[in-house]
């Protein structure tokens, strides 16, 4: 029984779920949800979340915690706003961050959707402290989304997996993976992850969920699958190891999905049925994961799991 209920049983959800509303808001705020997340150098953890306002139009908002989990220190104004008189990409608001800290550059770099009338895009962005950011702008033009910058360079380049979702695939769309010499110009773009066919659960269409995460296996990557039904969608995360000198060859993909909506936060809330986690920070000495994820699109909440335990359950799926 415990073999079979082993992946089921890979993340636990912390008890007192979810761990962020906008009860916790100083301001007024509709939603908060989908963050970015890092460990501070003082050990505090940061998140980076998507608030939507009542017009729907998202910013993003930084919420401080010392052990991660409770006590949230939300600040009082946003920390990246649209601004679209100088960023038009960013008409219709600023969306999904995900956060890496990139030790060349001593910076953060924060890919985000800056969704506007010409479609949702990938745009990059730096920061020292959360507070002044420097916007290199539209990384990947629309349809575009779900990007994140590998923490380091690969064989001396940048590199970037994002979800292009062509027309043509009616709004499906594969992860793909892209490069870059200075994080402005990207190129040699490749698809690097397909989403499945027919009744799987990762049928049609998949996005990177929190940044690629480097492990001594390979880059270990969360990553949500689209579920299709007459009732709507069900958002679920599955996982896949690349290789750590080419994030294009794949090394191992689970079958099933490791982490789905359950709950009833999960369940119920302006859109039922999505867990989406944009957000990881990791005990190097314990090997705990925190997965911060949007539920519902409604609020945040938290589950742990042991990142050695993800790579040995990696490790029995099919090549
Ligand atoms: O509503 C679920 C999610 O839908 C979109 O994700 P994707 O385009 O990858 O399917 C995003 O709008 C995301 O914010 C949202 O949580």
């Amino acid at each position: 029984m415990a073999d079979k209920q082993r992946q089921y049983d890979l993340f636990t959800r912390f008890d007192a779920n979810p761990i962020l509303t906008t009860d916790n808001w100083p301001y007024a705020a509709h939603t908060c949800f989908n963050a970015g997340a890092t460990l501070l150098p003082d050990g505090r953890t940061l998140l980076l979340v998507r608030v939507e306002d009542r017009r729907g139009i998202s910013h993003l908002t930084v919420a401080r915690s010392a052990d991660g989990i409770t006590d949230w220190e939300v600040e009082a104004t946003p920390a990246l706003a649209p601004d679209p008189e100088r960023y038009p990409e960013e008409e219709w608001g600023v969306e999904d961050p995900r956060v890496v800290w990139v030790e060349e550059l001593k910076k953060y770099v924060v890919t985000y959707t800056a969704y506007s009338r010409a479609g949702p895009a990938v745009s990059l962005a730096t920061t020292e402290d959360f507070k002044k950011f420097e916007r290199y702008r539209v990384a990947f033009p629309p349809d575009n989304k779900d990007a994140a910058l590998f923490t380091e360079r690969i064989n001396g380049r940048w590199a970037m997996i994002h979800r292009p979702q062509p027309a043509s695939k009616g709004g499906l769309g594969n992860m793909w993976i892209s490069y870059s010499p200075d994080l402005r110009h990207w190129g040699d773009h490749r698809q690097m992850l397909d989403a499945r066919q027919g009744a799987w659960w990762d049928a049609g269409k998949i996005g990177l969920s929190p940044p690629p995460i480097k492990t001594e296996q390979g880059w270990m990557i969360l990553y949500h699958g689209v579920r299709m039904s007459p009732a709507g969608c069900i958002y679920r995360l599955g996982v896949a190891l690349m290789d750590l000198e080419n994030p294009e060859r794949l090394i191992r993909r689970s079958d099933e999905w490791i982490f789905g909506p359950e709950t009833e936060y999960e369940r119920v809330g302006d859109v039922g049925d999505v867990v989406f986690p944009c957000g990881t920070t990791l005990n190097a000495k314990t090997g705990e994961l925190r997965l911060y994820y949007g539920a519902a699109d409604t609020t945040i909440a938290l589950a742990t799991a042991n990142i050695k335990d993800i790579l040995d359950y990696l490790m029995t799926a099919r090549k």
